[in-house]
Parts: structure tokens; sequence; C-alpha cells
């Protein structure tokens, strides 16, 4: 329980509020009317009195009806977690995605509270006033947000076909989405691996809300495209992971998630069962996925953490951003997926071009050559896009698929 409370807290620093005390209650039913019991409210209310609260938030989430009866009796803005989250995304959202997302999460998260927050709606719509809405009044309201949340949906839908257009056009390679909770180390992975400094790196819970994809040299002329994105939280709420779902397209597209774990957090465990919840929730948990155990140079017991590692995945890798190898047995494993996808292709190159043959066991691996009339003959492992850039260089490529092509039509 502290330990959910502590990242409440996080959260709440990170929304920009101050934390003056804590009250815990142990319930075995949480009551209809205002969750906690009664006596309970009375000592919140005197609690908030006494060190001048202007907020009440709860870890657990509150029905429309506990919400607003609990305002009613602390006199004092009551928020749950999902609001508190709600309220960091929005005030972080960037790009024209991430806010379209996050203004159709907050709307479906404030329609069936319309009443309690009419005073907050009023302002978004320009100073109205700070007067209670009439029943008409918020009739009005509700079609108007109904209107605007089909309208965000619209919208988003543009934004997926865009992006599925795009992603139709790339390269094909390995393709590689980070996933992982809040402030794991999936931003600083994607940095380290593709040395790009001006990638966001942040101490703080939520710092990337844009998947952000770049294509990283993974040695031995491997390449994969590796995609950022934002994390996951417990208790995240639903309306965010549905309407995320167009950022996340990425992770469905790709070939293997990698499920980043800080693995120096003491609750390492419970987020990654966290995780795998919301990538469940994503219709994601089919997807290949490979745990990566982040931040291993702030472990005290290393191999201790390796075997347990292991046993939660036989290939989960150990890795941490703060060493300049430390990415090795990360990129190993993405080389063996590579490896993988990687079609023998067929490549024939005047005997004389020593560069181009050197270049040949560079980029791709070799797997048998003979000679003839001047000409080398190499078979080769080689990724589509090498394979496609020496076609356009000049350089005569046959793929199995075409030799198969062409003994089929004889
Ligand atoms: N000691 C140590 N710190 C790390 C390591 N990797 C990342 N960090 C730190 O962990 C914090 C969070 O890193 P980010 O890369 O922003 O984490 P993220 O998973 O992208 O977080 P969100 O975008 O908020 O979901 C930062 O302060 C990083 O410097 C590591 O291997 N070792
Ligand atoms: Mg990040």
């Amino acid at each position: 329980m502290d330990e959910h409370l502590d990242e409440l807290a996080r959260l709440v620093d990170t929304a920009g509020a101050e934390v003056v005390g804590r009250i815990t209650q142990q319930i075995q039913s949480p009551t209809p009317g205002f969750l906690i019991g009664e006596g309970k409210v009375e000592e919140v209310r005197l609690a908030c009195a006494e060190r001048n609260a202007t907020l009440v938030i709860f870890d657990e989430e509150l029905t429309p009806t506990q919400g607003a009866n609990l305002e009613r009796e602390l006199k004092v803005r009551v928020m749950d977690r999902a609001e508190v989250i709600l309220d960091i995304f929005s005030t972080r959202a960037r790009s024209h995605e991430a806010k379209l997302q996050v203004e159709l999460a907050q709307l479906e998260y404030m329609l069936p509270r319309l009443t309690r927050m009419w005073t907050h709606l009023s302002r978004i719509r320009g100073g109205i006033g700070l007067r209670g809405p009439g029943e008409t009044q918020l009739e009005t309201d509700r079609r108007m947000i109904r209107k605007k949340i089909q309208g965000l949906r619209e919208k988003l839908r543009g934004v997926e076909r865009h992006r599925a257009t795009v992603r139709d056009g790339r390269e094909s390679m390995l393709d590689v989405a980070l996933v992982g909770y809040t402030n794991a180390g999936k931003s600083s992975l994607l940095r380290a691996l593709s040395g790009e400094h001006d990638i966001v790196v942040e101490d703080r819970l939520f710092a990337t809300l844009d998947t952000l994809t770049r294509v990283v040299d993974i040695g031995e002329g491997y390449r994969a495209r590796v995609t950022d994105t934002v994390g996951f939280i417990r208790k995240l709420p639903h309306q965010l992971v549905a309407s995320f779902r167009a950022t996340l397209e990425e992770a469905r597209e790709a070939d293997v998630l990698l499920h980043v774990v800080d693995a120096s957090h003491p609750g390492w465990e419970d987020q990654m069962r966290v995780v795998e919840d919301v990538l469940d929730e994503l219709d994601l948990s089919e997807k290949p996925v490979i745990p990566v155990f982040n931040k291993i140079d702030l472990l005290v017991d290393a191999v201790g953490l390796a075997a347990r590692a292991r046993e939660v995945h036989p290939d989960a890798v150990l890795a941490t951003t703060m060493r300049t190898d430390g990415l090795a047995a990360l990129k190993k494993a993405l080389r063996a997926l590579a490896r993988k996808e990687r079609p023998v292709i067929t490549v024939r190159v005047p005997a004389a071009d020593g560069a181009r043959l050197a270049e040949m066991y560079r980029v791709g691996e070799v797997l048998g050559r003979s000679s003839q009339d001047g000409t080398e003959e190499l078979t080769i492992r080689l990724e589509d896009w090498q394979a496609e850039r020496l076609e356009r260089e000049g350089v005569e490529v046959r793929r199995e698929s075409d030799r198969q092509r062409s003994r089929a039509t004889g």
C-alpha cells in the first residue's frame, strides 16, 4: 500500500500539487456513497481543515456519485488517480495526435461526471462563470460533449489511416516496439541505441506521450526499426488506454515487443504484471515479447536478478543505459531476431570488383561462393533493404522467391 501511495505522490508531484498528508483505511467492501466509511470522511474533512488542503486525491477509482458526494461533504475538490493521470497527460501532450487522444479520454471521463465538472468546463468554454448549470444547460453540454467526442474519434481514425500509409511505404526490416512501465528506461534505451541525444529522458512519470521511431544499427550489418511508446502505470484510466490505440498501433505492427523493466525497482514484478494486463487490454498479448531488465547498474545482486530473469523468460536480456557496453546483450538478441528475418539471396558481382565483394562480407552473411567467367556468385543472407539498395546500384540480385517464380513458369 505504501508503494502505491508513494507512486500516487509522484503522480501528484508531476501534476504540480504538494502532498500535505496521507490517510488510509482498510475496508472490506467500499460504501456506494463515499467509498470510505462515513467516520473516515469526517476524519478527512478535519485533516483538510487542519492542513489547509485544497484537494483530496483517492488512489482508488471513484464512481461519479462518490466523487460528487465526497466533494459536497469535504467542501474541497476531490479527484481520483485516474483524473490525476488524465491531468498529467493533458499538460504534457505535445503532438497533435497526443493532444487529440488526451482530449478524447478527458471528455469520456467527464461525461458521466458532468454536474461536478461544470465549473471546469465553463473555463474551457471561455468564462461563462461559476454559476451552476440548470438541467437544460446540462443537457446542452452533454450533447455538445458527445458531438465533440464523435469529432475527435473521426480525427483519430484519420491519424491512424495516415500512420498505416506511412508504415506501408517503409523499407522492410526488423520492427521492434519498446513497451513497459513508466520510468523503466524505454526512451533511454532508444537514445542509447540510436545515439540521438535529443530524445527526451526524464526521471519523472510519463515523460513520453508520443511514439517515436528510429532506425538503429544493431551491429554486423543489421538494422532494426525501434519505436518508443507511452509508458503504462497501475490503474491506467481505461479511457486513456482506449484513446491511445492509434499511437500504440506501432506496437501492434511490430515483429517483437521489448518489455522494458526497471530491475532496480522493488516492485518490478508487480509492474510487469500491470504492463501485461494493459497489453492484454490492447489485444497485444499474443505478440512475441522479450523482457529487458534495465538499470542493472543499480543492482547489488545482479547475479540473483539474472537467475530470476531467466525464470520469467528464457530469452530475457539484462541491460543498462549507463555503460557503453550496457546494451551488448540486447543488440545480440535483436540480431538473432533480425537474422531469422533475413532472406537468403544470390548476388553476382564482377570478380574484379574487389570493393563490392568486400562489402558483401561486411553487410551480409556469405553462405557460399562460386566463380564463373569472371563473375563471382555469392549466396548471402541479406536484409531486404540492403538487397534493394544493391539493385539500385546496379548489382544483379536474385531472390529465392524470384527463383521459385521462374521455376514455376518454366
Ligand atoms: N541508473 C540507471 N538509470 C537509468 C537507466 N536507464 C534509464 N535510467 C533513468 O531512468 C529515468 C527514466 O528514464 P526514461 O528513459 O525517461 O524512462 P521511460 O521508460 O521512457 O519513461 P516514460 O517515458 O516516463 O514512460 C531517467 O532518469 C533515466 O536517466 C539505467 O540503465 N540505469
Ligand atoms: Mg519515455
